[in-house]
């Protein structure tokens, strides 16, 4: 098979940019990123994402993956949509991460950049969003696109960090580009705002996605830590406090792509109506939608530790109801909890009175009743 010709990083540029993406080239080698990877992983800040441990250095070397690999290509799309509108009053309400109020930008992303990628000429490329072993974060780093900011992810001077990355191996040789540089300075502000702790003031850079409110609410699959429920406020999928306290988003501009716009259902949605979702409700309102994720009953678990921490007894009666109909227990043990946590007559007396046959259900009346 011959080797397709070596590309300017002009003339790349100029062929992302037709696909709407931000692009720049590193060398397939690999840089610090190696060794920090491994060490993440060995100090288990991956939680349950044994996936990551799989083969690791394939992660950071992509002739591992496409052994003629010459250019690692790092692309970004920006799905900053501007202010997002306030609730309408003050009942409680789920707070859902930007980048999850559209559709699910893996196909949105995949799509361009598998155009992108095909714009190559080289027929061995592959296109990745999130679907393959590349460490997408230092290596747009490495491509120029902006700088790993304290709370890891990338940010960018021209368009602020809510940005998609995806990348592409490629035995095309396009010179690389000149890292970014760090524009942090004494800037705390990420780490500051972090509830959990996930990422310290002292070890800035990295992040224990263990305590992370967007893995717990998004990736974590049984019940959250009772410890961690109280500090996760009324995020429901996801957690954007990092990157919205980043000073670099004010100069981020709106785009405008209609795909990644909020549907209505799921800005400031009320948590008592999400907590009476049906599985077919479920499915026809999150068709396309990154929430699909968690499955019913990771959302509804993440709705019932909401209500319990909004402090707001007039969602008492749905939460009795779904500790005594619902047909999952790890809602019903949650929301259990939420009860413990909202007290009062009506709560009390439903915790006082209430059996269950699961033995992790029944673990958190007793502990909702103390
Ligand atoms: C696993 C994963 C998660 C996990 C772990 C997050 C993490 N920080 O890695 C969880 C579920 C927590 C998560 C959360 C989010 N994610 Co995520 N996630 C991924 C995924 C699939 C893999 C990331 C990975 O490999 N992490 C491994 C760690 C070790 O990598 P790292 O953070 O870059 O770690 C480096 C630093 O710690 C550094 N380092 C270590 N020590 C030191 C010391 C110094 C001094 C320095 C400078 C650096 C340094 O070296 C490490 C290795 O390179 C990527 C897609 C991909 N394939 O890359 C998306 C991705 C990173 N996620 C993304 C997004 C949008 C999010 C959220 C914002 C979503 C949300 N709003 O809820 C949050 C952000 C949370 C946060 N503060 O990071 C985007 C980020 C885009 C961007 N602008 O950077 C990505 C790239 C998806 C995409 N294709 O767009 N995510
Ligand atoms: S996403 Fe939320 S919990 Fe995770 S590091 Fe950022 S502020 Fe902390
Ligand atoms: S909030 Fe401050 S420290 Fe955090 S990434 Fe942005 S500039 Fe860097």
């Amino acid at each position: 098979m011959s080797q397709p010709s070596p590309l300017t990083a002009e003339e790349l540029r100029e062929r992302a940019a037709e696909h709407g993406l931000i692009a720049g080239v590193s060398a397939p080698e690999s840089g610090a990123e190696g060794p920090r990877f491994l060490r993440w992983i060995q100090q288990g800040r991956n939680a349950t994402m044994r996936w990551m441990e799989r083969d690791p250095e394939r992660r950071f070397d992509p002739r591992r993956v496409l052994d003629d690999t010459r250019s690692l290509v790092s692309v970004a799309s920006s799905y900053f949509l501007g202010p997002l509108p306030a609730p309408p009053d003050d009942r409680p309400r789920g707070l859902i991460a930007r980048y999850a109020l559209g559709d699910d930008y893996h196909g949105v992303l995949l799509d361009q950049v598998r155009a992108f990628a095909q714009s190559l000429d080289d027929d061995l490329a592959r296109p990745y969003v999130d679907t393959g072993p590349v460490l997408e974060k230092p290596r747009a780093a490495r491509a120029g696109l902006g700088w790993q900011g304290k709370h890891t992810n990338l940010v960018s001077r021209e368009h602020g960090s809510f940005l998609f990355l995806g990348a592409v191996m490629t035995r095309r040789e396009v010179e690389p580009a000149e890292p970014h540089g760090d524009h942090c300075g004494t800037c705390s502000s990420c780490l500051d705002v972090c509830p959990t702790k996930a990422i310290r003031a002292d070890q800035p850079y990295q992040l224990d996605a263990r305590l992370c409110i967007s893995y717990l609410t998004i990736e974590h699959r049984g019940p959250i830590p009772r410890e961690l429920r109280p500090l996760i406020g009324t995020w429901i999928f996801g957690c954007d406090l990092c990157l919205d306290v980043c000073p670099y988003n004010r100069f981020a501009q709106p785009v405008r792509e209609a795909r990644y716009e909020a549907r209505p259902a799921l800005l400031n949605p009320s948590l008592e109506e999400l907590l009476a979702w049906d599985q077919a409700t479920f499915s026809a309102t999150l068709k396309n939608s990154p929430l699909k994720r968690t499955k019913r009953r990771g959302l509804l678990r993440n709705v019932a530790i909401a209500l319990g921490n909004a402090g707001d007894r007039a969602a008492v009666p749905a939460l009795i109801r779904c500790l005594n109909d619902e047909p999952e227990p790890l809602v019903r043990g949650h929301a259990a909890w939420a009860l413990g946590q909202l007290g009062g007559g009506a709560a009390t007396e439903a915790l006082a009175t209430a059996q269950d046959d699961d033995a992790f259900v029944q673990e958190e009346i007793d502990a909702a009743r103390a």
